[in-house]
């Protein structure tokens, strides 16, 4: 049983991050049958979309002289330089086109800043700076979050543990996520989450 103040949030399923696209998740279309299977059985079911500016700070080619996947500072901590993807309105940006999105209650978009990068559906990479999904949540009584999409390693798992720091009780579906995974990033989400109490099942034993 799904209990009534239970959240589905599927995170960034959009054609940048599948294959073919600009920043390509290795098997990242194959989180579109979970989620098309297990987000309509919530009550409360959120998109979230990466919607960059093209000026946006966090690709590479906005920041001469940086490579692609490497790091520099910003006034909020370490960036990873990313190739273009997700820019507002592109072919790249759209959802998967299987994925079923027509029974989505609310669309999150963030990352359109183009200071600042957001990985989390909940705040911007400065940890502060709201994107209003906590209050939609709140106002929809939700207490528990359930959790599917990509990248495990970056907009998963900073999702994840936002939740969680926000008392939300949060559970990620294994085989409805795809990782990046770029220097031990995936362990050390996997490690983060685990701290954090976020429990990572496969969706085949979640409320069945
Ligand atoms: C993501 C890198 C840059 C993600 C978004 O959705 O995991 N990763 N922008
Ligand atoms: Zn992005």
């Amino acid at each position: 049983m799904i209990s009534a103040d239970t959240a589905f949030v599927a995170i960034d399923v959009q054609n940048d991050f599948c294959p073919g696209g600009a920043l390509a998740v290795a098997e990242g279309d194959q989180v579109v049958p979970v989620i098309n299977r297990m987000m309509p059985r919530f009550p409360v079911k959120v998109l979230t979309q990466d919607w960059h500016p093209a000026d946006h700070f966090s690709f590479a080619a906005n920041n001469p002289g940086a490579e692609a996947f490497s790091l520099i500072d910003a006034p909020y901590g370490p960036q990873v330089m990313w190739p273009i993807h997700c820019v507002q309105g592109s072919a790249g940006a759209a959802f998967h086109p299987k994925l079923q999105i027509d029974c989505a209650d609310l669309i999150i978009r963030k990352g359109y800043r183009s200071h600042i990068d957001s990985y989390s559906a909940f705040f911007e990479n400065d940890h502060t700076t709201p994107t209003g999904l906590e209050g939609y949540l709140r106002d929809r009584g939700v207490q528990s979050v359930v959790m599917a999409g990509l990248a495990t390693d970056f907009c998963v798992r900073f999702s994840a543990v936002d939740a969680a720091k926000l008392g939300f009780d949060v559970t990620v579906l294994e085989d409805g996520c795809r990782a990046i995974d770029m220097d031990g990033s995936l362990a050390a989400a996997m490690a983060e989450m685990a701290e954090h109490n976020v429990a990572v099942v496969p969706s085949a034993d979640y409320a069945v």
